[in-house]
């Protein structure tokens, strides 16, 4: 049943080479950087090289929540093309228990600032060690700073971008990888089991943050939808044009290119799975919530049994999944694609995060 559904999308094909060669397990490394091309050309912007070493400075050490933990604010700086740093801030949990002896999983969770999307003392209790960063501090998530503030200021003059220059899940996504930069310089980060984690636009941009950074080991999208975990092909609720509309700003200038011809299969030569795919053979982790028909979460599990392939392609399970939906409160988590379908709506809830959380510790 779910290979007929998803024949029907007509996807183009993971496995296959520009050229048509089939895609190896020696060769995957070629096809991911030829689909993280595609992906920066025509939908998020190019990842900008690195100019430099990525510094940080601690502004302030308390202890927290019940003295289980103890939070670092830090400022972490990379340098930029027009000479100055960018500095952003960052706040590090850091469960008391956290040691050399005594590595901790971490997350960095690329965040709106919203308190209620943060159960952190559950978190703590897990020992798990939580980078929060405000996308707010990094890049405006609007258009009417018309790409000339934060981040933006450093990179492009007078908001000038060119065609395949980041949007603003770009820069959230780059920022994230810095933070990761200071994370792996811990010892008491376990860099085995380090992930990055958003909801909804956010969402897609911890999948492009993963699909580029493969030092992240765990990938985590909670309602990401469209351009995030979701088939575009086909999909129902939000759809390329109208996300253009509304919010051209995430994205590079060329995604106007694609934006009214996605959905036909002959004029356009990938779809979303080739962003999950790009995670493989690490461990990604979709969730998508029952009422969110505007995400659509049909779309999201057939995502990951697109991309399944790629995991196999290394003689590990990608998606295990029965061959049928999801109905609300299914979990499939034995492969290396995990997947849940929460009941109700558009959210970032205690439950996503504690699914994440065993998966990140599994
Ligand atoms: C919606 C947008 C979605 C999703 C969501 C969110 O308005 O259409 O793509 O990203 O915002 O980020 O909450």
């Amino acid at each position: 049943m779910i290979n007929e559904m998803l024949e029907e999308r007509k996807l183009p094909s993971l496995l296959v080479m520009n050229d048509g060669r089939a895609v190896t397990r020696d060769i995957f490394a070629e096809r991911r950087a030829e689909m993280l091309a595609i992906l920066s050309d025509k939908v998020y912007g190019k990842m900008p090289a690195s100019l430099g070493e990525t510094t940080w400075e601690e502004v302030s050490c308390e202890s927290n929540i019940r003295g289980l933990a103890q939070t670092r604010k830090i400022n972490i700086s990379f340098p930029t093309p027009y000479g100055e740093s960018f500095t952003f801030p960052v706040s590090v949990t850091i469960p008391n228990s956290a040691s050399a002896d005594n590595k901790l999983p971490a997350l960095v969770f690329i965040s709106f600032g919203y308190l209620k999307y943060y159960p952190i003392e559950e978190i703590l209790e897990q020992n798990v060690i939580v980078a929060e960063i405000q996308i707010s501090d990094i890049a405006p998530d609007s258009s009417q700073d018309e790409f000339k503030e934060k981040m933006s200021r450093h990179y492009f003059t007078d908001g000038q971008r060119e065609p395949d220059s980041f949007g603003k899940i770009g820069m959230w996504a780059y920022a994230a990888s810095r933070v990761l930069d200071y994370l792996l310089s811990l010892d008491c980060v376990d860099a085995d089991r380090v992930g990055v984690m958003g909801h909804s636009r956010l969402g897609k941009t911890a999948l492009w943050a993963g699909a580029n950074d493969e030092r992240f080991t765990h990938i985590f999208s909670n309602d990401s939808g469209c351009c995030g975990a979701a088939i575009t092909r086909g999909k129902e609720g939000e759809k390329i044009p109208r996300i253009y509309l509304k919010f051209s700003y995430w994205f590079c200038k060329n995604f106007s290119e694609i934006s009214s011809s996605v959905e036909d299969s002959e004029s356009t030569y990938f779809d979303q799975h080739f962003l999950l795919a790009c995670c493989a053979p690490r461990k990604l982790y979709v969730a998508s919530a029952a009422e969110d028909t505007w995400a659509d979460p049909v779309s999201e599990y057939l995502c990951c049994v697109a991309a399944s392939p790629a995991w196999e392609l290394f003689g590990i399970d990608g998606f295990v999944h029965p061959d049928n939906l999801p109905e609300a409160w299914d979990r499939f988590a034995d492969g290396n694609i995990g997947y849940h379908l929460r009941p109700d709506g558009h959210f970032l809830s205690r439950h996503d995060w504690m699914r994440f959380i065993d998966f990140l510790k599994k």
